[in-house]
């Protein structure tokens, strides 16, 4: 029996002791933090997800918070997307790049205020690294990290769930979207959003010690549409595409090559962090793109630490970046980040532990 134990490095969420007492079996480690994974059931937490409802705590997903007179303006120069456009009560999903134009980060940010922003923020220490950058440029603004932790309720019948909590107006909100509430006198935020395509809400928490009655809450109130614990889960988010930076990127990885240009303004301001490098790799043409593979074989293959060359005639083409079975559709599935001569349809090989699987290059997301 292997246990971890929540230290000051290596932080609980306000969840915790929730997740422990419904069974939480493993974890990861994100952002310093616990991350729960499963509760000994994968296959039926991955089936509530996609037919019912499940509810995760994503208390790793923290906010850094920019507050004063330069705070839109700081967003905006670590923010390679245009936010000009941006409501308060609007969030959006924002790829973060260093100098070179390599991915580091792809929050969603959240407009709480004109002069109050926090970046929701994926597996990297963003609050170092902006307050480098508005030290550097000498800006008013002031930068940390809250007392906000996400509990996150997916699934077709989320809705249901959260509406029976605040009420249908949580049924208007758009995606990204947000409202700062109180639930019996605990303050939250509820956005419709979610690791997931599964439909769903985050839930802001923003006072931690609070997090076993909020869970107890949501969990009550999703009895009779059936809710259980679970966590933002491999297999339905590579069938359905969504990115893991730092598991499908590295240190070498632009945002290009990992299905974000769309979220890259090149006619940002020239002051935003990464924008040369970008415009650059951007007119030059990118040299690898992401690419889905299915893979040959009907057995759920153990899941790998570390990415697999991908070959094709004998020569390497690129990298498998994770790997999983996927239930829906019967196959291991994975992501191919694959020289720009590799397109979906070509036949590649894997080098998996020395032997070598087959697999069809095919267009994201799968399902
Ligand atoms: N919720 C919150 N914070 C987060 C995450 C989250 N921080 C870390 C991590 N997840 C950030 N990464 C993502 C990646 C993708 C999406 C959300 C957060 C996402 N993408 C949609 C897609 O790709 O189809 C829609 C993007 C769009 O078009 O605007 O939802 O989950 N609070």
């Amino acid at each position: 029996m292997f246990s971890i134990f929540p230290t000051a490095r290596l932080r609980p969420s306000p969840f915790y002791n929730a997740v422990v007492k419904e069974g939480l079996k493993t974890a990861m480690v994100y952002n310093r933090m616990i991350l729960p994974a499963s509760f000994g059931n994968p296959e039926e937490e991955y089936w509530r997800l996609i037919n019912g409802v499940s509810m995760w705590d994503v208390g790793v997903e923290r906010q850094v918070q920019l507050t004063g007179v330069d705070a839109a303006k700081l967003a905006q120069i670590l923010s390679p997307r245009d936010l000009s456009k941006c409501k308060v009560g609007q969030g959006k999903y924002v790829p973060l790049c260093n100098h070179k134009g390599i991915l580091i980060n792809d929050p969603i940010l959240l407009k709480l205020d004109e002069n109050k922003f926090w970046f929701s923020i994926a597996d990297s220490d963003i609050l170092t690294w902006a307050q480098a950058i508005a030290g550097e440029k000498g800006l008013d603004v002031q930068i940390i990290e809250p007392d906000v932790s996400p509990l996150a309720v997916q699934g077709p019948k989320s809705e249901g769930v959260v509406a029976s909590i605040f009420g249908d107006w949580v049924r208007e909100l758009k995606y990204f979207w947000f409202k700062e509430t109180e639930l019996e006198g605990i303050p939250v935020a509820v956005q419709r959003s979610g690791w997931s395509k599964q439909g769903g809400f985050e839930i802001y928490l923003m006072d931690g010690s609070k997090g076993t009655k909020l869970w107890n809450i949501v969990k009550e109130a999703g009895k009779p549409y059936g809710i259980g614990p679970g966590s933002p889960g491999t297999p339905e988010r590579t069938e359905s595409g969504l990115l893991s930076v730092g598991g499908d990127s590295d240190y070498t990885t632009n945002p290009f090559e990992v299905r974000l240009g769309k979220y890259i303004d090149l006619q940002v301001a020239d002051d935003v962090v990464g924008i040369q490098a970008l415009r650059k790799i951007a007119s030059e043409g990118p040299k690898r793109h992401q690419l889905g593979l299915i893979l040959e074989g009907k057995i759920a293959d153990p899941l790998k630490f570390s990415w697999e060359d991908i070959n094709h005639m004998g020569k390497k083409v690129g990298d498998m970046t994770n790997c999983v079975w996927s239930p829906r559709m019967s196959a291991n599935i994975g992501y191919g980040l694959l020289s720009v001569n590799i397109n979906p349809g070509d036949l590649v090989e894997i080098e998996r532990d020395g032997t070598i699987v087959k697999a069809r290059v095919v267009d994201l997301p799968f399902i």
